[in-house]
């Protein structure tokens, strides 16, 4: 194996997400004279309290590149989460490497959260040596690119974004044309699921040797984070990804848009496709799992709604939402549009609660930190916003509680599309729905002891006596979105006694749901 020398030579980041072998920051790598530095590190660990799987993932996948790396004769100074001299952050462990062996060049690519990425700025300016700080070129959209869509736009919709990487990309294009000749079938991905439909077996992946190891460690060193390990079962790395996305190409993607949108008690995985963890560690490529599932199509093993659905997904919104962070952070960080001030009730970390969508979707959060998408914006999200949570409370345990979170994917999600804390950036309108939408969407409402018909009063689904409540509180913000206007035409019509009623209704429901004024 090559050893480097002693003096010059590149250092070379590699941060817990950017575990690609086409990672710009690796490049040009010289495994003569370079040396990659990956370090596991507290603050990275616990700047939230990270379900502990999410944890264990990246020690897990971080360990195996590295490995990886040395296989391929590169030196690869790693730091684990034990070792005594470990200052603990990712700058400090730039500094020490720095300070223990020269170097001519630091190479970096550009981090995903912008945390992180302003103490590396920081960190190029004092650093000693140059730092070049890169480009990340695992998205399909360059900030640039995404910067030049947006420009002069007075409304950032992802549907128009999402054409443009179609015609740039060709994916689902004949002849510059949108196969079957719509951009969009989402009309059709919107079922409930039928009778007699269960979802098909999934594949999930036994935790390896180095698995299990750091399975261990986060038992050890994070005992009081939220989550359990018991049922670990995430792709640690590329090849486990593959696998990952071979069976869900092969059983699953054919019935993804069919029921993309519904929710079935105890079922936590229904037809996703399970590879956002990977695709946002790096280990699998978005634009080549956006091709795979065109070929799927092409070669008549899965319908146009699910594939174009399917696609939609990652080079459309994956993409979009992330334009959107970076175009807008730090300010997007505070954005609050609604006022909301109240805090997270603590079911929402318990799971005890007698909603059963939510005692359902806090399960298996917690067990597989993982919820689908549905259950992520229609059951937690959409009771986040109708108790009018705070932004900060919210984005704090959607960055906590799921193992694929990352800033620049969770925050447009949550305080945009989830919460309608952004004012409309992400969508045009907030997703509130009363109990009757998660009621058509799944059959929790037939197991839980609410009553998803009531309206008003203790036995009453409280997604219903917060509904009303909510449009009445926010009234002033969004009457005039042309969206809501039935809604507003509703409680116009209802008159000012019973809006008052319903706003009484709904802070009763707040209190008994025991959210309280921050
Ligand atoms: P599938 O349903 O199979 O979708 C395929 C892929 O499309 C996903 O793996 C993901 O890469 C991409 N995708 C789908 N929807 C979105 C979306 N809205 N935004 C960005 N990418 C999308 N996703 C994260 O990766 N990290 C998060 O922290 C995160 N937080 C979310 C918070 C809220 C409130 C909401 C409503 C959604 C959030 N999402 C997040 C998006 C989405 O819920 C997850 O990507 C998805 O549930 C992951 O499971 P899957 O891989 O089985 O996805
Ligand atoms: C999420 C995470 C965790 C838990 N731990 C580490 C770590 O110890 N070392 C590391 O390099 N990265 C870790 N990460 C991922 C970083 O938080 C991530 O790279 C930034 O948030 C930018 O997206
Ligand atoms: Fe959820 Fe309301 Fe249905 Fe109960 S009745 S499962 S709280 S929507």
């Amino acid at each position: 194996m090559p050893q480097p020398s002693t003096t010059g030579g590149t250092l070379r980041l590699v941060l817990g997400d950017q575990l690609s072998d086409s990672l710009s920051a690796l490049a040009d790598l010289d495994p003569a004279r370079d040396v990659v530095l990956m370090a596991e590190v507290r603050d990275e660990a616990t700047y939230v309290r990270h379900h502990k799987q999410k944890i264990a993932l990246i020690f897990a996948a971080m360990r195996s590149f590295a490995l990886r790396l040395e296989g391929r004769g590169v030196t690869v100074r790693y730091v684990r989460i034990d070792d005594p001299a470990n200052t603990h952050s990712i700058v400090g462990e730039l500094h020490r490497a720095l300070d223990d062996q020269p170097f001519e060049a630091v190479a970096i690519t550009e981090c995903g959260e912008w945390r992180l990425a302003e103490a590396l700025v920081a960190f190029a300016g004092v650093a000693a040596v140059p730092v070049d700080i890169r480009q990340d070129t695992r998205f399909i959209c360059s900030h640039d690119r995404f910067r030049r869509w947006a420009s002069g736009k007075s409304q950032l919709r992802m549907e128009f974004f999402y054409r443009e990487m179609r015609k740039e990309t060709g994916l689902l294009l004949d002849d510059g044309q949108p196969v079957g000749g719509q951009w969009n079938y989402d009309a059709e991905n919107r079922k409930k699921l039928a009778k007699g439909v269960r979802p098909p077996h999934r594949l999930r992946i036994a935790p390896n040797e180095i698995a299990q190891g750091a399975i261990a460690d986060v038992a050890r060193l994070f005992p009081e984070h939220f989550g359990e390990l018991e049922a670990f079962g995430w792709p640690t790395t590329a090849e486990q990804a593959e696998d990952i996305l071979a069976d869900f190409l092969k059983t699953v993607l054919p019935s993804f848009g069919d029921w993309q949108d519904a929710m079935a008690q105890g079922e936590p995985w229904m037809w996703h496709s399970l590879i956002s963890t990977s695709i946002n560690l790096g280990l699998l490529d978005p634009l080549d799992v956006c091709r795979r599932a065109e070929v799927e199509y092409r070669k008549g093993r899965a319908p146009l709604n699910a594939v174009e659905g399917f696609i939609r997904q990652i080079l459309g919104w994956r993409e979009f939402v992330r334009g959107i962070y970076w175009l807008k952070v730090p300010e997007y960080r505070e954005r609050n549009f609604l006022d909301a001030d109240r805090t997270l009730p603590w079911f929402f970390w318990s799971g005890e609660t007698d909603m059963a969508c939510v005692a359902d979707t806090v399960a298996t959060t917690k067990r597989n930190a993982y919820a689908h998408h549905i259950q992520r914006l229609m059951v937690t999200g959409n009771l986040a916003m109708l108790l009018g949570v705070h932004p900060d409370e919210v984005d704090d345990w959607y960055l906590t509680v799921y193992a694929d979170a990352f800033e620049w994917v969770e925050m447009p999600n949550t305080r945009g599309m989830a919460t309608f804390a952004d004012g409309g950036i992400v969508g045009s309108k907030p997703y509130a729905a009363s109990g009757a939408y998660i009621d058509r969407m799944s059959d929790y409402c037939s197991g839980c002891c609410y009553d998803v018909k009531a309206k008003a009063g203790e036995g009453a689904c409280p997604f219903n006596r917060l509904y009303w409540g909510f449009l009445e509180r926010n009234r002033a913000r969004l009457r005039d979105n042309v969206r809501l206007a039935m809604p507003y035409r509703t409680l116009e019509n209802f008159g000012p006694e019973k809006r008052k009623a319903l706003l009484y209704e709904a802070e009763a429901t707040r209190e008994a749901l025991g959210t309280v004024r921050r």
